[in-house]
């Protein structure tokens, strides 16, 4: 059995090493020193591959190196090959610390205080309790119910939108489009931890930041494309939103002159609120590989026809 690593390439003696302790009976190999090509039967891979099949004829599995897997084209990938996204427990620790200090950075006031700062200005602002403040999550899934669990002892009322119900201990679940509206109503801090796919491509735009709060504050942690950035720009030029947290952008490194560089109401950070932490992407690996010697379903499988 081999299994082909064309993810990070600066990651890859950690994965090899991962692979030795975990599995020492799996072939571990790392592009582009790829062997006989039809030895390979599971591929990591960020990035999508052209020709994939021609490539790799006896590809089994293609495990996205990450929990996105709007990277790939889903109806290039034939049927019996299984499309599997590497998430884990710590994982989503990872985004909910992220979601934690983004949720708080905005709560307190954080991007006023930079200015104030640059300006040399001792401005203090009043203080909005936590129990004043609601906070929504989009996409109730792997991610986003963790943030939303460890968001909630620290005493913001929380609620979530997602596209089928789910419990909210203590709160309440939004369900699909009809009840986008009703959510970002009450959304002070919204939060989007949703996949991107052609329902949720643009869904941070001009309308529904006009049906947020005044001033409301965005977080976005899942893809660039859920936002149309120039609608972002004015709702922040206008004050419609009062402040946004941006990890993800639609071209990442950004240009040198995109607004959002240097806009005194945006935070950003380069695309790390969490990523793959090799030893429990292993652990799925190895797992899925027991899996299908039972003839048991592959975990954390994509379900094509719903994009994630
Ligand atoms: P999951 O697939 O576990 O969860 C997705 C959730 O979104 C599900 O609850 C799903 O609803 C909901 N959803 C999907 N489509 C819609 C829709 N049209 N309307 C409402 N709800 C919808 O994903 P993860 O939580 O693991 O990851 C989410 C995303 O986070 C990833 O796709 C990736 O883009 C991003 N990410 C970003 C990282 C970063 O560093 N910035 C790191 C890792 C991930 P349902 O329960 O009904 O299926
Ligand atoms: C992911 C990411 O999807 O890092 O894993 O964004």
């Amino acid at each position: 059995m081999c299994i082909l690593y064309m993810a990070e390439p600066s990651s890859a003696a950690e994965w090899r090493q991962a692979f030795l302790e975990r599995a020492p009976e799996l072939q571990f190999r790392e592009w582009p020193e790829v062997g006989d090509a039809r030895e390979v039967q599971y591929l990591i891979a960020w990035k999508p591959m052209p020709q994939l099949m021609e490539q790799f004829p006896n590809l089994k599995v293609l495990y996205s190196a990450g929990a996105g897997v709007d990277q790939f084209d889903l109806s290039d990938l034939p049927d019996h090959v299984s499309l599997v996204r590497l998430v884990d427990g710590a994982m989503a620790e990872i985004m909910a610390e992220y979601v934690i200090f983004a949720v708080l950075a905005l709560h307190r006031d954080i991007l006023d205080y930079q200015i104030s700062q640059r300006d040399r200005v001792w401005a203090p602002l009043p203080i909005i309790p936590a129990y004043e403040r609601r906070v929504g999550v989009m996409g109730l899934g792997n991610l986003g119910q963790l943030a939303l669990e460890r968001l909630q002892p620290l005493g913001f009322q929380i609620s979530a939108w997602n596209r089928s119900p789910k419990e909210v201990p203590g709160s309440r679940c939004f369900v699909g489009v009809d009840q986008l509206h009703a959510f970002l109503g009450q959304c002070d801090i919204l939060i989007n931890l949703l996949p991107l796919t052609p329902e949720t491509t643009g869904i941070l735009n001009a309308s529904t930041f006009a049906a947020l709060p005044e001033g409301a504050g965005i977080v976005n942690v899942g893809r660039g494309a859920h936002v149309v950035e120039k609608d972002l720009l004015t709702a922040l030029d206008t004050g419609r939103v009062g402040g946004a947290v941006l990890d993800v952008l639609d071209q990442e490194p950004p240009q040198p002159e995109h607004p959002f560089w240097r806009h005194p109401r945006v935070l950003l950070t380069p695309h790390i609120a969490s990523n793959v932490q090799v030893k429990g992407a292993v652990d799925v690996v190895v797992r899925n590989l027991d899996r299908a010697c039972k003839g048991l379903p592959l975990m954390n499988t994509v379900d094509r026809s719903k994009g994630y």
